[in-house]
Formats: C-alpha cells, sequence, structure tokens
C-alpha cells in the first residue's frame, strides 16, 4: 500500500477526523453526506486502497466482486460489522476494521434512558405538556412501571451489555443475562448477575429485556415470534443493538395488542423505514438510531479509523482486525 494511500470515506465525519486524514491520507470526503448509491460505492471499491464505510453503506459480495485491486482494507466505522460481507472480503483479502471499545459507555448510557423512558412514560409526558392539554397533577394520572427491585434480561453481555448491567444495578434493577457463553465469574459477580443458558427459560421470566448482542447470522430474528410469545404481558423490549436481531413485525403486533407493555427502539429492522404502526403506539419510544451519537463518541471512532489505517499502511496489523470468527 502507498505511504498516502486513496482512503475514500462514504459519509461525513466530525472535522478534526476528516482534516486529519487529509493531512495522512489522500483522503477522498463526502462533504454533502448524502449516502452513497451502490454505483458509486462500486466505484469507490474500484478506485480506493481503503474504503471507510458506515453502517448505511452496504458492502455486500456483489460490490465486492467489482473491487478493484487496490482496495486492501475496509475500515468501518462503527462497531457492528453487519453490513460488510465478511467472506467475500476474506476471500478478496480484504482486512476489515471496526471501532470497538469507544462508543460502548454511550451506547449504554442510551439503553438505560430507553429503559427508564418507557416503563416511566416520559415521551409520553411530555408530548402531553406540549399538546396544551395537561390539565394538571392527579394521584393516578401518568402511572407508570417501578423500575427498582425489576428483573432485567440482557441478551449478549458483551462489552456494551456489561456497561448496561453496571448501570442498571445502580437503579436497582435485578441482572439476568443470555450469552453464547458464560461471563468470568468476577464479572458475574460483581454485578450480581444470573446466567440462563436458555434464552427462552430467561425470557419468561423477565420484566425487562435489553438487546445487547450484534447482528450476526446466528442473531437474526433471534427475539422472533414465537420467542416474543414466551415474555410476560407486563414485559418491555429495549434494543439499541440491530434491529434485525428482532422480528419487528411481530414484535409490532404484539404491542398492537397489548401483549406487551411497550418497546424502546433506537435501530429498526429496514433503517431508515420504520413500521408505520409502531409510530401510532404510546407504548413505544423511538429514536433514529442515536444510542452512540456524541462528540466524544463519534471522534474517538474516527481516531480508531485512523490508527486502524496508519497502522496497516505502514505494514503493520491494524489493532481492531475483525475476523469472520468472532461474528
Ligand atoms: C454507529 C453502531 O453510529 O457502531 C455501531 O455498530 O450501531 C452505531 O452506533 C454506526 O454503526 C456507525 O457506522
Amino acid at each position: 500500500m502507498p505511504p498516502r494511500p486513496i482512503v475514500i470515506v462514504t459519509r461525513k465525519l466530525p472535522d478534526p477526523i476528516e482534516t486529519r486524514m487529509m493531512e495522512l491520507f489522500d483522503a477522498r470526503l463526502n462533504l454533502s453526506d448524502a449516502p452513497m448509491t451502490q454505483s458509486q460505492l462500486v466505484e469507490a471499491v474500484k478506485d480506493a486502497d481503503v474504503l471507510v464505510p458506515t453502517v448505511t453503506d452496504r458492502i455486500d459480495a456483489a460490490i465486492l466482486s467489482q473491487a478493484g485491486p487496490r482496495l486492501k482494507l475496509i475500515a468501518s466505522f462503527g462497531t457492528g460489522v453487519d453490513h460488510i460481507d465478511l467472506k467475500s472480503a476474506r476471500q478478496r483479502a480484504i482486512t476489515v476494521t471496526n471501532t470497538p471499545g469507544v462508543l460502548t459507555e454511550d451506547t449504554a448510557d442510551m439503553t438505560m434512558a430507553l429503559i427508564l423512558a418507557v416503563p416511566r412514560r416520559l415521551i409520553e409526558g411530555e408530548r402531553l405538556i406540549r399538546s396544551g392539554n395537561w390539565s394538571g397533577w392527579s394521584p393516578t394520572s401518568m402511572l407508570g412501571q417501578r423500575i427498582w427491585g425489576k428483573r432485567l434480561g440482557i441478551i449478549g453481555m458483551g462489552r456494551i451489555g456489561s456497561a448496561v448491567a453496571r448501570r442498571a444495578k445502580g437503579f436497582g434493577l435485578a441482572i439476568h443475562y443470555h450469552n453464547r457463553r458464560r461471563v468470568q465469574s468476577e464479572l458475574e459477580a460483581s454485578l450480581e448477575a444470573t446466567y440462563w443458558e436458555s434464552l427462552d427459560q430467561m425470557l419468561s421470566r423477565m420484566d425487562i429485556i435489553s438487546v445487547n448482542c450484534p447482528h450476526t447470522p446466528a442473531t437474526y430474528h433471534l427475539l422472533s415470534a414465537r420467542r416474543l410469545k414466551l415474555l410476560q404481558r407486563h414485559a418491555y423490549v429495549v434494543n439499541t443493538s440491530r434491529g434485525e436481531v428482532i422480528d419487528e413485525n411481530a414484535l409490532t403486533r404484539m404491542l398492537e395488542k397489548n401483549e406487551l407493555a411497550g418497546a424502546g427502539l433506537d435501530v429498526f429492522e429496514h433503517e431508515p423505514a420504520v413500521n408505520p404502526k409502531l409510530l401510532k403506539l404510546d407504548s413505544v419510544v423511538l429514536l433514529p438510531h442515536m444510542g452512540s451519537a456524541t462528540i466524544e463518541g463519534r471522534t474517538d471512532m474516527g481516531e480508531k479509523v485512523i490508527v486502524n489505517i496508519k497502522t496497516f499502511a505502514d505494514g503493520h496489523k491494524p489493532p481492531d482486525r475483525v475476523l469472520e470468527a468472532m461474528f
């Protein structure tokens, strides 16, 4: 790879990151921030030494089949890599990196915010004030569900899941989790967490479910129609991971029929489309995929991207290499 590689960045990144990229690389920026079309992505993979995509770019087998011989690194801006066909990348000897760790606390904060907002009807209350229809305090108006003492079932006890658990413990929630592997006993002990090998068994006993696992072929529709039916009627579902982990139509149907108490969703199955039936429900809080949207987080993510590119361009293994086996 040349010392000043051609780096094509698909979306507008924070200014300091773009400035540094211009200094270090032959960077081609997207000043308008318009998402690239599939044909623009094809042009990009033909010309670039390094592609810097985000969650909004689908880097699938068809795109990668058109990659030019120069393309050696996909340095994704984000932690999830479900938008990249890792197998095709490996077959073409293209290294893939991501930005783990730096958005953990921000995403956990947003998860906790939803865990609080849905049962305590935060957004509904705010809407009531803005509607001008609030007629004053009453002993029985805007009653929600208490958080303290409830059971939280975390699906995916990785970095973000553990950071959610730490926060939730402080709010008096009992921590339960399902994960591919049981976590270290010290972590389990510090969180006073209960491990459920069987997701089905955990689901039927929880008051709140938080989805914190990545989207992979194995977790697609992990919360299927069948599994959602295992939840108790008074349960809430919060998702700050990926929409694809939940069967969104099945979830919506259950919420419409009050078979679930509510949901807090920061991610959707077909972003940016949102099931229009969800928009009509008071029992849901809907956010536009903003879990990691802090200035600090996005800057840290950009810095990670730069380190990954620079290390690779200098002939070393970049720190955040993504291996297929990890997902
Ligand atoms: C990012 C995310 O903002 O990193 C992730 O996996 O879901 C988001 O928080 C987005 O992916 C950036 O590409």
